[in-house]
C-alpha cells in the first residue's frame, strides 16, 4: 500500500519537468499545480480590465495574458464587460477607478514608477487594483502581481505599495561596438551593431521585459573604455532604434562619451574641456542626439584612467570635464555618470587612496546634473573589499554604485557565485559620516546629504547565450542587482529564495538547497581565492585563475606582489596610519578599528595590515594556519554545493541540472588549482607546515605557476 502511495507522489514529478534551456530567465510562467491556490489565482483574475491605448498598455495586457495563460491556463478576454469583479490596472489619466476608490493621494505620493495593488471589497465590487500614477508603473505592478502568483503567495488579500529608493537603475553594458564584451563571458554583445537599425532581434524586447520586470530603467549600451563612433549620426540612428524599443519598458538609453571625441570625429585638434570649439562640438554632439532619441539618460564617462583620454591631458579637472558635458546635456534634462574609478601609477600613492585624494577636493565643484560612479570598494571589483570611502565623503555631490554584476574576478560565468550578499554587504556598511544609521545605502537613496539625483549601476553580465548570462545562476546577480536598485531592504535570502521559485520551482524540496548554496557560494569564493582581506591575486589580464606571483610588468598596481608584499616577515597591505594611511580616509570609529591589528574585522585584516605568519587569530590559530583552513574549507565547501545541487536533480529538467553539475565540477577543480597555487606560493615566505589534517597539493608550485590559460573570453 505504501510503495503504490509513493510512486503517485513521484511519477508526476520525475515526468512534468520538460527540457529548458534558461532563455525565459525568471518569467516561466510554469502551471499552478495546487488546486485550491489555482481556484483561489482563477477566482481573483476572472476579468481583467486594462483600460488605456499605448504601447505600454499594449505590454502589460500581453504580460498579464502570457502569466495567465501559463500558470492558470485560461485565455484572457479583454472584450469581456467589466463590472468591477477581477483585476483592473489603472492610471488616473486612463480609469476613474483610482478616484471612485480613493487612491488618489496614494498614488501621487508613489509617483510615476511607484505602484499600489489593493484587494478591494466594497458592497458587490470586488477586485483587485494595480494602480499608479504613471503607466510604468503600472507595467512594474503588473510585474509584481505576476510575481505573487508565480512565488505561490496568498492573493486573497492585497495592500502593496512600492516605489524605488533610487531614481537611475541602470545597467552598463561593456559592450564594443565589434559586438566582443570587456569581461563578458556569455558570449558576444547583444547589440547587432551591423544589423541595426533595420534589423530588430527579439532578444531586444525579451531584454527590455525583463529588465522591467526587476525595475531597472536604464541601459549603457557601449562600453567605458569607449568608441567615439558611437556618437556619429550613423551610430546614434542604431541606438535610437534600440531606444524605441525600450521606451515603452521605462528603459532610457544612455552612451558612453570618449573624452577624446572631439579630436577623433570632430576634426578638432584638441579636447580640452574649456575649449570653446570643444564645448560646441559636445553641444552638437548632444543635440544630435536629443533629435533622435528624446528621452536620452545621458553619457557615461570613464575618464584619465587606465589609457582613457581625460581632462588631465589639458591640466583641468575631473569637475572641468564633467561640467562640460552637463552643460551640453541640461537642456534635455540628461546627466552624466563620471567615474572616479582613476588611478594612475606614476602616482606613487596606494592605489586605494587615489580616488578619494582626487575627488574628494572637488566636492562642490561638479553641475547639478553630474553624479560620480564609484565602484563598491576602493580597489576593484574583487571579492571582498571595504567599501569605498567616497561614499558619505562628498556630501555635495551625489555619489552613484557601480556593482559588477559580471563575475570578472569571481570565475567569470564557470563559477556559481551569488552575489546579493556582497552587494548587501556593502549597502549595509554603517559609514558614520552623520552618527550612527549612515549606511551607504542611505548615501545612495540621497537621504542623508539630500541629494537631488540619485542612481545605481551594475556591471552587465549578459551576452548572446541562450541563457543570456552563460551560467545559468548569472541569471540570479541580474536578478538581485535589479530588486536590490528598486529596495536595498531586501534581504538576499529573500531574492534568492524569489529567484529559485520562479526560476526552478516553489518546492520547498528545490527552493532550501538552492537556496543554501547560494548563500553560502560567495564567502565559500572568497577562502578559495582571496581569504582574510587578500586582494587582487589574479592571473594576469584574463582574471580567471590564481596568479599571486604575478609581478614585474608594465605597473606595479597591475601584480600580485604589490598587494600581498608576501615575505618572511608576514603578508598584506599595511594601509594602517604606519603604512600607506589609507585607515584615514575612513570616518570614526571605522578608522580607529581598522587601524588596529586586535579590532580590525578579520575578513579585512590584510587589507589593511601587514601581518606575522605566527600572529594569533580569533580562533587561537597562526595566521598561517588560519589562511589555509580558508582555502581548505572554500575549496570543500564546492563539493557540498555539489551534494545540494544533487538534491534537486529529480525536480529540476535535465538540460538544466546538467548545465550546473558540469559547471560546479569545473568549479571544484578550479577552487582546487586556486587553494593549492595560494598554498605553496604563500608557505615559500612562511615556512611553515600545513596542519596535519589537510592532503598535500598533489603538483608543486612550479606546476601551478605554468598553467597559462589561452584565448579566455572578455580580455
Ligand atoms: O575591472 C577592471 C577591468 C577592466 C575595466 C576596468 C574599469 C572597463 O579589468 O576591464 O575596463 O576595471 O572598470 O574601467
Amino acid at each position: 500500500m505504501k510503495r503504490i502511495v509513493l510512486l503517485l507522489l513521484f511519477i508526476p514529478v520525475f515526468f512534468s519537468v520538460k527540457a529548458e534551456d534558461g532563455y525565459d530567465l525568471w518569467l516561466r510562467y510554469t502551471q499552478v499545480n495546487d488546486a485550491e491556490l489555482l481556484n483561489e489565482y482563477r477566482l481573483v483574475c476572472n476579468a481583467l480590465f486594462v483600460p488605456g491605448e499605448s504601447e505600454t498598455v499594449n505590454i502589460i495586457r500581453e504580460e498579464l495574458s502570457k502569466g495567465l495563460a501559463g500558470m492558470l491556463d485560461v485565455d484572457v478576454d479583454y472584450e469581456r464587460q467589466w463590472n468591477k469583479q477581477g483585476l483592473v490596472v489603472a492610471t488616473p489619466e486612463n480609469s476613474s477607478l483610482i478616484k471612485e476608490y480613493n487612491l488618489t493621494g496614494d498614488v501621487e505620493k508613489l509617483g510615476d514608477e511607484g505602484y499600489v495593488i489593493k484587494t478591494i471589497q466594497a458592497g458587490k465590487d470586488a477586485f483587485v487594483i494595480i494602480a499608479s500614477q504613471g503607466e510604468v508603473g503600472a507595467l512594474y505592478g503588473t510585474f509584481h502581481f505576476l510575481r505573487l502568483m508565480q512565488t505561490r503567495a496568498n492573493i486573497s488579500d492585497i495592500n502593496v505599495a512600492e516605489t524605488p529608493r533610487t531614481e537611475n537603475r541602470v545597467l552598463n553594458h561593456w559592450d564594443n561596438l565589434d559586438r566582443t564584451v570587456e569581461r563578458g563571458y556569455a558570449g558576444f554583445s547583444i547589440w547587432d551593431w551591423h544589423k541595426l537599425p533595420r534589423y530588430i532581434y527579439q532578444r531586444y524586447y525579451d531584454y527590455a521585459r525583463a529588465n522591467a520586470s526587476i525595475g531597472i530603467n536604464g541601459t549603457v549600451l557601449t562600453n567605458v573604455n569607449a568608441n567615439a563612433l558611437v556618437l556619429t549620426d550613423e551610430y546614434i540612428e542604431k541606438a535610437a532604434a534600440l531606444a524605441d524599443v525600450f521606451r515603452p519598458y521605462g528603459i532610457k538609453v544612455y552612451l558612453t562619451a570618449r573624452f577624446s571625441a572631439p579630436i577623433e570625429i570632430g576634426g578638432l585638434e584638441t579636447a580640452d574641456p574649456l575649449d570653446e570649439n570643444v564645448r560646441a562640438f559636445w553641444k552638437e554632439i548632444t543635440n544630435n542626439i536629443y533629435k533622435e532619441i528624446p528621452d536620452f539618460g545621458g553619457f557615461l564617462v570613464k575618464a584619465d584612467s587606465e589609457g582613457q583620454p581625460g581632462p588631465h591631458n589639458y591640466n583641468r579637472t575631473h569637475a572641468e570635464g564633467a561640467n562640460m558635458l552637463a552643460e551640453a546635456l541640461e537642456p534635455h534634462g540628461g546627466i552624466v555618470m563620471w567615474r572616479a574609478f582613476v588611478y594612475s601609477h606614476e602616482v606613487p600613492v596606494d592605489r586605494a587612496l587615489q580616488a578619494y585624494n582626487e575627488f574628494v577636493p572637488l566636492d562642490g565643484e561638479f553641475k547639478d546634473n553630474v553624479l560620480i560612479q564609484a565602484k563598491n570598494g576602493p580597489i576593484d571589483f574583487q571579492p571582498r573589499e571595504p567599501y569605498h570611502p567616497l561614499f558619505g565623503a562628498m556630501p555635495n555631490t551625489p555619489l552613484m554604485m557601480e556593482f559588477q554584476i559580471t563575475q570578472e574576478y569571481f570565475g567569470h560565468a564557470t563559477h556559481l557565485t551569488y552575489l546579493a550578499p556582497l552587494y548587501k554587504e556593502v549597502l549595509n556598511t554603517d559609514t558614520h559620516v552623520k552618527g550612527e544609521g549612515s549606511y551607504v545605502s542611505k548615501v545612495l537613496d540621497g537621504s542623508l546629504h539630500g541629494y537631488e539625483i540619485t542612481a545605481i549601476a551594475g556591471v552587465s553580465n549578459i551576452g548572446t547565450d541562450r541563457n543570456w548570462t552563460g551560467h545559468l545562476f548569472g541569471q540570479a546577480n541580474w536578478y538581485a542587482f535589479g530588486r536590490l536598485a528598486w529596495d536595498y531592504d531586501y534581504t538576499s535570502e529573500e531574492i534568492a529564495e524569489e529567484w529559485v521559485d520562479m526560476t526552478f520551482s516553489t518546492n520547498t524540496a528545490v527552493v532550501n538547497p538552492i537556496v543554501e548554496m547560494m548563500m553560502e557560494s560567495r564567502e565559500m569564493g572568497v577562502n578559495y581565492r582571496t581569504p582574510l582581506g587578500l586582494h587582487h591575486l589574479m592571473a594576469e589580464s584574463h582574471h580567471y585563475g590564481p596568479g599571486p606571483w604575478v609581478s614585474g610588468g608594465r605597473r606595479p598596481d597591475w601584480t600580485s606582489v604589490y598587494y600581498h608584499n608576501a615575505s618572511q616577515e608576514g603578508v598584506g597591505f599595511n594601509r594602517s596610519l604606519s603604512g600607506s594611511k589609507a585607515v584615514n580616509q575612513y570616518p570614526e570609529p571605522l578608522r580607529s578599528r581598522y587601524n588596529s591589528l586586535e579590532e580590525c574585522p578579520e575578513k579585512f585584516l590584510l587589507w589593511f595590515h601587514h601581518v606575522p605568519w605566527d600572529f594569533e587569530m580569533n580562533s587561537g590559530r597562526t595566521l598561517w594556519d588560519e589562511m589555509v583552513n580558508k582555502y581548505y574549507s572554500g575549496a570543500d565547501s564546492v563539493i557540498w554545493m555539489q551534494e545540494k545541487w544533487k538534491q534537486v536533480e529529480p525536480y529540476v529538467d535535465d538540460e538544466r541540472f546538467k548545465h550546473v553539475s558540469q559547471l560546479l565540477e569545473m568549479q571544484h577543480e578550479d577552487a582546487v588549482w586556486w587553494r593549492n597555487s595560494s598554498v605553496l606560493y604563500f608557505q615559500q615566505f612562511s615556512e611553515m607546515p600545513l596542519p596535519k589534517q589537510f592532503e598535500k597539493p598533489e603538483k608543486d608550485l612550479e606546476y601551478y605557476k605554468n598553467i597559462q590559460l589561452k584565448f579566455v573570453p572578455g580580455i
